[in-house]
C-alpha cells in the first residue's frame, strides 16, 4: 500500500474517532438541552412500603427500606401486595400538582429495591396487576404527563431484594438460600423489564438508575446497561448510577469511572458550581423518601425555595421528592409546600428556568443566576436577606449596567450607581417576597467579575507563626491586606502573603492601577499552645479494639454497650469483624508524635466515624453515608498522645481510611509504627 494511501486511511480513522467523540458530545448537549432548561423536577417514591407507612412492630423510623431495615422475611413482606389498593390515586391530579409547583419533569419509582413493579410486567407476578388495584400506574402517569406537557421519567433500582437471582442476599436473610441464583439471569430479567418500560409507554425522558453500589454490579455491567437503554431510546437521558461511577452521596463521577449523563448528589448541594458538569440534587421534603406517617421533619417552603435558587445558582437541577400515601394521595404537607413553591415560581420562574451558574463565588445577601441577552447578560439577583439600607451591593463587577428592576414589578426602574468595584442598586424598603426577592440587572457583555481573593494557609491554627497567602482568578492585580480585620485600602501593606505571629483576622482585597477591583476576602487564624504528651506511659505496638454488632443510623455511645470481641490490631482495620454489615469498632491507644507542631487528622469512611486526640473530638464524620471525608487540626508536643477512632457500618459499602499530615510530611495513611496501646 502506498504511503499516501496509508496516510489517507489513518487520517480517516482518526477523524472518524474524533468526530464520533465530538458527535457524542454534540448528541449529549442536544439530549440534555431540555433538562438544563428545566432545572426543577418531582421525585416520587411509591410502592408497597407506603402501606406500613414507616411503622413496624412498634418502630416508626422506617421508609422505603423497611423490608431490609426491619428484616421482614420475604413471605411476610409479599403480603402487602394484597393490601395495595390506592383507590384515591389520580395521575392527572399528581401531574397538575407538579406542574403548578413549576416542576418540568417527574421521576417515579417503577421498581424500588423491594422489587415490586408499579407497571404491568410480563416478567413477574410481583407487580401491581397482582394487587387488588390491578391498574398500570406507569401507564396512567405517562398519559397524564403527556396530557399536561410534563416529562415522564423512570427511576429503576438495579438492586432487587425480591428476585431469586439477585445477589448478594441480605445478610440477615439466612432462610433464603442463594443456591442456584444466577446474577446474569437477573440482569436478563432487568433488561426485559426495562424493555417493557422503554417500549410500552412512549418516549421516556430520563432513566434514573439506583441501587448500583453492591459488589455484583460492575463498571462493565454499567456500560453495557447504558448502551442497552440507549439502543432502545436513543434520546433518553441516563444518570450516573447506571454504573459504578458514582462517588458516594456527593453523587458525582469518580475519576475515570464510566458514568452516565449527569451526577446525582443526594440530600446535599455541592459547595460550588461544577463548570461543565451536569448534576442534579435529589432531596426529600421531610426525612424519608417513602411515606412515613410519623415523620414531622418537613423542610419549610422557605428552605425549599432558597435551595432551588442555590442549586440553580450553581448550575444544577433540583429533584424534590414526594412520598405518596398508600391510598394514592400526596401528604397534605407536601401539597401545601408544592402550592406555595408554585406561587413563587409563577412570578419568578424565569430566574430559574434555562439559567446558568452565577459568575460570583459568594454574595452575602443571596444568590445569582444568569441568562445571555443580545446586548449582554441578564443577572437574576436572588435576595434572601433584603438590605435594610435599601442598597443592594453587587461586588467586584466591571460591566456597564443597562437597567435594573424588580422581577415581581417589571416596570419598576431602579437606580444603579457605581462605587469602586461594586454596583449598587437602590431598592424599595419593602421586599417583594419574604423568602426570595429577585432583582434583575442587565449588563453589557459577558460578566466581568472579580471575586474576592482566596486567603489560604496550611491550617487555621498555629504555634509560632503561619504563612498566609492570597490568590485570585484575575490577572494583572495586586493585593493589599490587613491582619486586624479592617478593610484593606490602597495604603495597606501590599503582597501575596503575610506571616502572622498572633491570632489574626486577615483581609485581602484586589487592586489594579491603584483602584479597588474586588471586595475583600477574609479568614481568621488562631495561635495555640501545643498539647502536652502523656507521661510515664508503657506502650505496646498496636491499637486496642472493641468490636460491636448492631444496626445504627449514626454512631452509638459504644461506652454503654458490651463489645462482642476485644483485642489488639495493628491499624484501623475490619479484620476482627464477624459479619459484613451492621457492626462497629472503637480503636484506642496512643499515637507517637516525633516533632512538636500542628497535625491534621482525616477520616474517610462509609458509614460514620469520629476521631479524637487526647479525648477531644478532632474529626466528626458521623452519619449514614457513602465514602466521605472529614478532618480537623490539633497542636501537639513531641511524645505519645491519646488517639481514639469510632466507626459504624450500617449496610452496603464499608470503608475506614485514617490519615494525617504534619509539620514535616504531607497527607498520608497513619503508619502502624506510630500506633501503640497501653500495656
Ligand atoms: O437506597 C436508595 C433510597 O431508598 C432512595 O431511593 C435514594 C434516592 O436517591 N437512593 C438510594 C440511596 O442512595
Amino acid at each position: 500500500m502506498k504511503i499516501f494511501q496509508l496516510f489517507l486511511m489513518l487520517f480517516f480513522f482518526i477523524n472518524l474517532d474524533v468526530s464520533a467523540q465530538n458527535s457524542t458530545a454534540t448528541e449529549q448537549d442536544k439530549r440534555m438541552q431540555w433538562w438544563r432548561e428545566a432545572r426543577f423536577g418531582m421525585f416520587i417514591h411509591w410502592g408497597l412500603y407506603a402501606i406500613p407507612a414507616g411503622e413496624w412492630k412498634g418502630e416508626t423510623g422506617y421508609g422505603e427500606w423497611i423490608r431490609t431495615s426491619a428484616e421482614i422475611p420475604l413471605e411476610e413482606y409479599n403480603q402487602f401486595i394484597n393490601q395495595f389498593n390506592p383507590v384515591n390515586f389520580d395521575a392527572d391530579q399528581w401531574v397538575k400538582m407538579a406542574k403548578n409547583a413549576g416542576m418540568k419533569y417527574i421521576v417515579i419509582t417503577s421498581k424500588h429495591h423491594d422489587g415490586f413493579c408499579l407497571w404491568d410486567s410480563k416478567q413477574t407476578d410481583f407487580d401491581v396487576m397482582s394487587s387488588p388495584f390491578k391498574r398500570d400506574i406507569m401507564k396512567e402517569l405517562a398519559e397524564a404527563c403527556r396530557k399536561n406537557d410534563m416529562k415522564i421519567c423512570w427511576y429503576h433500582s438495579i438492586m432487587d431484594w425480591h428476585h431469586p437471582d439477585y445477589l448478594p442476599r441480605r445478610n440477615w436473610e439466612t432462610d433464603r438460600s442463594s443456591e442456584g441464583a444466577d446474577f446474569d439471569r437477573y440482569v436478563d430479567y432487568m433488561k426485559a423489564q426495562l424493555k417493557e418500560l422503554l417500549t410500552n409507554y412512549g418516549d421516556i425522558s430520563v432513566l434514573w438508575f439506583d441501587g448500583e453500589w453492591e459488589s455484583t454490579w460492575t463498571r462493565n455491567r454499567g456500560k453495557d446497561l447504558y448502551d442497552y437503554v440507549r439502543s432502545i431510546q436513543p434520546d433518553i437521558i441516563i444518570n450516573n448510577r447506571v454504573g459504578a461511577g458514582r462517588s458516594g452521596m456527593e453523587g458525582l463521577n469518580k475519576e475515570g469511572e464510566y458514568a452516565g449523563d449527569f451526577g446525582t448528589p443526594e440530600q446535599q448541594i455541592p459547595a460550588t458550581g461544577l463548570p461543565g458538569v451536569d448534576w442534579e440534587t435529589c432531596m426529600t421534603m421531610n426525612s424519608h423518601w417513602g411515606w412515613n406517617k410519623n415523620d414531622t421533619k418537613w423542610k419549610s417552603t422557605s428552605q425549599i425555595i432558597q435551595m432551588l435558587a442555590d442549586i440553580a445558582s450553581k448550575g444544577g437541577n433540583y429533584l424534590l421528592n414526594v412520598g405518596p400515601k398508600a391510598d394514592g394521595t400526596f401528604p397534605q404537607k407536601a401539597i401545601d409546600r408544592l402550592q406555595q413553591i408554585g406561587d413563587w415560581m409563577k412570578t419568578n420562574g424565569e430566574a430559574i428556568y434555562g439559567t446558568t451558574a452565577s459568575p460570583f463565588k459568594n454574595l452575602n445577601w443571596g444568590r445569582c443566576t444568569q441568562k445571555p441577552l443580545p446586548i449582554g447578560t441578564r443577572l437574576y439577583l436572588h435576595v434572601f436577606d433584603w438590605p435594610k439600607d435599601n442598597n443592594l451591593v453587587i461586588p467586584g463587577i466591571f460591566n456597564e449596567p443597562v437597567q435594573a428592576y424588580l422581577l415581581a414589578e417589571k416596570d419598576s426602574k431602579l437606580k444603579i450607581s457605581r462605587n469602586e468595584d461594586a454596583l449598587t442598586i437602590t431598592i424599595p424598603e419593602k421586599a417583594p417576597d419574604l423568602i426570595n426577592s429577585v432583582v434583575v440587572l442587565d449588563i453589557e457583555g459577558k460578566p466581568d467579575v472579580s471575586n474576592p481573593p482566596i486567603i489560604f494557609a496550611e491550617t487555621e491554627i498555629f504555634i509560632d507563626s503561619l504563612r498566609v497567602h492570597f490568590s485570585s482568578d484575575r490577572d494583572n492585580i495586586e493585593f493589599h491586606y490587613t491582619v486586624d480585620g479592617s478593610e484593606p485600602t490602597i495604603n495597606s501593606p501590599k503582597g501575596n502573603q503575610v506571616f502572622v505571629k498572633q491570632s489574626s483576622t486577615v483581609k485581602a482585597r484586589s487592586f489594579r492601577n491603584g483602584k479597588i477591583v474586588s471586595s475583600s476576602g477574609s479568614a481568621s487564624f488562631k495561635k495555640v499552645s501545643a498539647e502536652k504528651a502523656a507521661i510515664n506511659t508503657k506502650a505496646m505496638p498496636g491499637l486496642a479494639y472493641s468490636y460491636y454488632e448492631g444496626k445504627w443510623d449514626s454512631l452509638p455511645d459504644f461506652s454503654m454497650m458490651l463489645p462482642k470481641k476485644t483485642g489488639v490490631c495493628n491499624n484501623f482495620i475490619f479484620d476482627p469483624r464477624e459479619q459484613i454489615e451492621e457492626f462497629g469498632f472503637v480503636y484506642e491507644g496512643y499515637i507517637q508524635i516525633n516533632k512538636t507542631g500542628v497535625y491534621t487528622f482525616f477520616t474517610d469512611s462509609d458509614d460514620g466515624s469520629r476521631l479524637y486526640i487526647n479525648n477531644t473530638l478532632v474529626a466528626d464524620n458521623d452519619g449514614l453515608h457513602s465514602l466521605h471525608e472529614e478532618s480537623g487540626a490539633v497542636a501537639l508536643q513531641k511524645g505519645l498522645h491519646l488517639i481514639k477512632v469510632t466507626f459504624f457500618e450500617n449496610s452496603g459499602g464499608d470503608d475506614l481510611i485514617v490519615s494525617w499530615k504534619g509539620p514535616d510530611f504531607d497527607k498520608q495513611l497513619i503508619p502502624e509504627k506510630v500506633l501503640f496501646h497501653a500495656e
